[in-house]
């Protein structure tokens, strides 16, 4: 309840903020995009990270004001990079299960992007697997829905959820994000790199893109370049960081 309570107040306060992580291209190596990562700065404390608190954000339904305020703020900062002449970057944002299951999501979707006018095919929402296994009709609804809108869909943490392939199949999903914990050891794990190298064939074979996260070593990047993978993301590249900070790292490289 302690945490609770905070964070409500953290809302109000305008404690938290959002730091963004690059997205590269791996053919041309240039940002393609950015995901939107939120943090909580207690006036006075440290950074909390959202691992902390998003669980509880989603136990108690505070994760629904908290959610849109993430939607709306990555929504007004990728139309302020368009507006400041940047090359257009897509904003990628996580759902939490209780906002992809929520009634009100593709209002509230619909509605930031009019408010923000930021074009739909700028926004990429990120889910994770574990969402769609109650109620599958009822996901592959919503996705629709989504992808009426116009915005891009990726499937998050790939490979670490009770997943069915089946969806891979039957949902309108456009981008697969290999899960950090096979790309860690892609070095000198045997397994992992049979399983990174079977989920970039897979969505190659599916026509849809794949992006390795977590990558932060060379070793790492070479085994993904060899296996064709379509984008990067990682410490090797680049840290998530405040706006401004990625603000003028981009107009220096792009
Ligand atoms: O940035 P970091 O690695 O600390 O993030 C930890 C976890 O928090 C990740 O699983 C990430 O997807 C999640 N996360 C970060 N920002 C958001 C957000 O805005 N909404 C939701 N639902 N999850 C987020
Ligand atoms: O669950 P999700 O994939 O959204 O979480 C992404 C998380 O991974 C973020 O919290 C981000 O800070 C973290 N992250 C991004 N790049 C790297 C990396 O190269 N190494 C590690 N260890 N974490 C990373
Ligand atoms: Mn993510
Ligand atoms: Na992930």
């Amino acid at each position: 309840l302690r945490v609770e309570n905070r964070l409500r107040h953290a809302l109000a306060a305008e404690e938290l903020v959002l730091h963004y992580q690059p997205l590269i291209d791996a053919r041309t190596r240039c940002v393609v995009g950015v995901e939107a990562l939120v943090r909580w700065q207690p006036l006075g404390e440290a950074i909390v990270s959202p691992g902390k608190f998003i669980p509880v954000a989603e136990e108690t339904g505070l994760i629904v004001p908290l959610g849109e305020w993430v939607l709306r703020t990555a929504c007004k900062q990728a139309r302020a990079w368009i507006d400041a002449g940047l090359p257009r970057l897509v904003m990628a944002v996580n759902l939490s299960v209780r906002q992809f299951q929520s009634e009100n999501l593709i209002g509230m979707v619909q509605r930031i992007l009019e408010e923000t006018q930021l074009p739909a095919n700028c926004l990429e929402l990120e889910l994770t697997e574990s969402m769609f296994m109650e109620q599958v009709e009822r996901s592959i609804k919503t996705l629709n829905k989504l992808k009426a809108l116009g915005v891009n869909l990726a499937i998050d943490d790939f490979g670490t959820g009770y997943s069915s392939l089946i969806y891979l199949k039957r949902f309108p999903i456009d981008k697969l994000k290999i899960d950090q914990s096979f790309v860690r050891d892609l070095a000198d794990d045997p397994n992992d790199r049979e399983i990174a190298a079977t989920i970039i064939a897979m969505a190659r074979g599916l026509k849809l893109n794949v992006l390795a996260e977590g990558i932060e070593s060379e070793q790492q990047l070479d085994f993904l370049r060899q296996h064709d993978c379509d984008y990067y993301q990682g410490y090797l590249f680049h840290r998530p960081v405040p706006a401004d900070e990625l603000e003028t790292w981009l107009r220096k490289n792009s």
